[in-house]
C-alpha cells in the first residue's frame, strides 16, 4: 500500500513556522514502527513546503491509497479540508493525535474521516497495515457499512524502550530549525502524573508517566541527522525522575554529546527549584533552555488550575536557571478563572522584572478531554455557535471574570508589552547577563554562527 503521512500547517497568523520549525515526530515515529513492513510511506510536512495549494495537494494525494494525518485541536480545520480533498479522489483517511483521540465522535459528524487512531499510534497503525481484522484493532474507530464503530481503547505501551526508532530519513534535515539553528526533536518519556485542569495530556496518556532508559535516550540522540546542533526534548515533563535525568546528563557528557548539541526541555518549576544540583548537571550537559508552563503568578489561580506549586518556586526556578546559564521560555494563560486584567498585568510586570527571556501567552482554552472543558460545558461558557473546526487559536469563551474579547485583547497586548522594548532587549541587563557570563558560552557560539553565516551569505549574494 502507498501511504502519505501529512503534518498540517500551523494556523495562519502565528508566524511561528518562520522562527522555528520542528520535525513532525508523531509521523517519524509511526513510519519507524512500520519500516519493516512491505509498504511505501512518504511524509509531507506542510510547515516546510509552503507551495502546496488545494490543487497541488489533490494531485499529490491522488497517488496514494491512504492518507494519515496528525491532528491537534488548532489544526482540525485544515485537517478536515485535507480529508475532503482525499475523499474526492477516493483515498482513505486516517486521523491520529490529540484532537481526534479526545473527541472521537467527530468521525460521526464528518463523513470525510474514515478512521481514527485513538491514543498512541505505533501498534494501531502497524496492525492496520499488517491487515489484522479491523474489528480486532484496539484504539481504532472506523466505519462499517456506514455505521461508526469505536473499538475498545488500547492500553498504554508498557516499555517505551521496545519502540522502533523514528525514521528520521523520511524528511529533509536541513528544513528544521529553532531561530535558524538546525534543530531536531527527541522524546525521552510520555505523559505526566499531574492533573492541571486545562491540560489534555493527563487524559491522553491515562494519567501515566513512562520513561525511556537513559541509554535508549542517548541512542535516540545519536539517531538524529548529522547537521543538527540543537535538540528539543518534547516530553511534557522531562525532569520528573531526577535519578534518570542525572544519568542521562552523565551519559551525554561521557559520549561528549554536549560538545555537539545544545539541548532544551520542558520542566515544571517546582522540579527545578527543588533540585539545584540537577539543574547544575543539566547545564553542564548542554541544556541551554527550559520551557516552563508558568501560567500565572496569582496563587489562587495556580491552586484553582491544580498546578501544585507556589509563586516562591517560580521565582526560585527562574533565578536558578539564569544562574546556570539557561534561558527561560515561559508560557502563560490569560483568562484564568478568578483573574481580572489587573492580575494579568501583575504577572506580566513580574516576568519582565524577573527577566524571563521568551514569553508566550495563550487564552484560556477548554480543550476537549480536560476538566476545564467539562466545567465550561456545565456552565454554558462556550458559545452555542462555537465550533472547533472553525477555531483560529483566539479566545473561545467568556469566563465569570473576563469577557472573550477582553481576554483576546490582553493576549495581543501582552506581546506588545513584552517585546516592544527592543532597546531593552539588546542593550539592557539581559544582554549583559548573557555576554559577560561564561555560563552562557553557547550564546557566543550561536552569535558567531549567525555572524559568519550572515557574512558568507552577504558575500555570496554580491557575487
Ligand atoms: C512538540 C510539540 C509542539 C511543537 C510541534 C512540533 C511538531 N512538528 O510536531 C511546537 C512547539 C511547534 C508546538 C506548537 C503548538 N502546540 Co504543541 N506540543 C508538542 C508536544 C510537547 C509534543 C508532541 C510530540 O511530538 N509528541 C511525541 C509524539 C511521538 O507523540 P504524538 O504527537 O502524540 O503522536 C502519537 C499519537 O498522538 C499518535 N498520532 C499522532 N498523529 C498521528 C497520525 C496518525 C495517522 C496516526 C495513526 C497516529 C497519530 O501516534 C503517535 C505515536 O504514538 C505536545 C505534548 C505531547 N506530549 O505530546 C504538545 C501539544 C500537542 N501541543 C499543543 C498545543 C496547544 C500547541 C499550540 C497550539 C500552542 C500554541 N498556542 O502555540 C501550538 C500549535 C502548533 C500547530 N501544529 O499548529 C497541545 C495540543 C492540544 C490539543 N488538544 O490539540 C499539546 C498536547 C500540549 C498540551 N499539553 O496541551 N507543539
Ligand atoms: S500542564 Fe504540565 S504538569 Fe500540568 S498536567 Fe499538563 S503536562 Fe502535566
Amino acid at each position: 500500500m502507498k501511504i502519505l503521512l501529512i503534518y498540517p500547517p500551523f494556523q495562519i497568523g502565528m508566524g511561528m513556522g518562520k522562527v522555528m520549525c520542528s520535525p513532525p515526530l508523531s509521523l517519524l515515529t509511526l513510519a519507524g514502527a512500520v519500516k519493516d513492513l512491505d509498504h511505501e510511506i512518504e511524509i509531507l510536512d506542510l510547515n516546510v513546503d509552503y507551495s502546496y495549494g488545494i490543487k497541488k495537494i489533490q494531485k499529490k494525494i491522488e497517488q496514494y491509497d491512504m492518507v494519515g494525518i496528525t491532528c491537534m485541536t488548532n489544526t482540525f480545520k485544515v485537517v478536515l479540508n485535507i480529508c475532503k480533498i482525499a475523499k474526492k479522489s477516493g483515498v482513505k483517511t486516517l486521523l491520529g493525535g490529540f484532537h481526534p483521540t479526545l473527541q472521537p465522535d467527530i468521525i460521526e459528524k464528518f463523513e470525510c474521516i474514515d478512521m481514527i487512531c485513538r491514543g498512541e499510534g505505533e501498534e494501531t497503525f502497524r496492525e492496520l497495515l499488517d491487515d489484522k481484522p479491523i474489528n480486532k484493532i484496539l484504539g481504532l474507530s472506523y466505519r462499517d457499512n456506514g455505521k461508526v464503530v469505536h473499538n475498545p481503547d488500547r492500553p498504554s505501551i508498557k516499555n517505551l524502550d521496545n519502540l522502533s526508532y523514528p525514521d528520521n530519513s523520511l524528511i529533509p534535515s536541513n528544513s528544521y530549525h529553532y531561530l535558524w539553528v538546525k534543530a531536531w526533536v527527541v522524546e525521552s518519556s510520555r505523559g505526566c502524573p499531574f492533573k492541571c485542569n486545562f491540560c489534555c495530556v493527563t487524559k491522553f496518556h491515562h494519567g501515566k508517566y513512562r520513561v525511556k532508559s537513559p541509554q535508549r535516550v542517548i541512542n535516540e540522540i545519536l539517531n538524529v541527522p548529522n547537521n543538527v546542533k540543537f535538540i528539543f526534548f518534547v516530553d511534557d515533563n522531562f525532569s520528573l525522575n531526577h535519578k534518570r535525568v542525572l544519568h542521562i546528563c552523565e551519559l551525554i557528557r561521557k559520549n561528549r554529546l554536549h560538545k555537539r548539541f545544545m539541548f532544551a526541555c520542558q520542566s515544571r518549576v517546582d522540579d527545578l527549584a527543588n533540585n539545584p544540583d540537577m539543574v547544575k548537571e543539566m547545564a553542564k550537559a548542554g541544556f541551554i533552555c527550559v520551557f516552563l508552563g508558568i501560567e500565572s503568578t496569582k496563587q489562587m489561580s495556580l491552586n484553582r488550575m491544580n498546578k501544585q506549586y507556589t509563586l516562591d518556586k517560580i521565582r526560585k526556578c527562574i533565578t536558578l536557571c539564569h544562574k546556570n546559564g539557561m534561558i527561560i521560555f515561559g508560557a502563560f494563560i490569560i483568562g484564568n478563572l478568578g483573574e481580572n486584567s489587573a492580575d494579568v498585568w501583575r504577572t506580566l510586570h513580574m516576568m519582565k522584572e524577573l527577566e524571563i527571556d521568551i514569553m508566550m501567552t495563550n487564552p484560556l482554552t477548554p480543550f476537549p478531554g480536560t476538566p476545564l472543558y467539562d466545567e465550561a460545558v456545565a456552565n454554558n461558557w462556550i458559545p452555542k455557535d462555537f465550533r472547533w473546526e472553525k477555531w483560529d487559536l483566539t479566545a473561545v469563551m467568556n469566563t465569570p471574570d473576563m469577557s472573550r474579547s477582553e481576554i483576546q485583547d490582553l493576549v495581543d497586548e501582552s506581546y506588545r508589552f513584552f517585546y516592544k522594548d527592543i532597546g531593552y532587549f539588546i542593550f539592557g541587563k539581559r544582554i549583559l547577563r548573557v555576554i559577560f557570563n561564561p555560563k552562557f558560552w553557547w550564546f557566543r557560539k550561536v552569535a558567531f554562527n549567525y555572524l559568519t553565516k550572515g557574512l558568507t551569505e552577504f558575500f555570496l549574494k554580491l557575487d
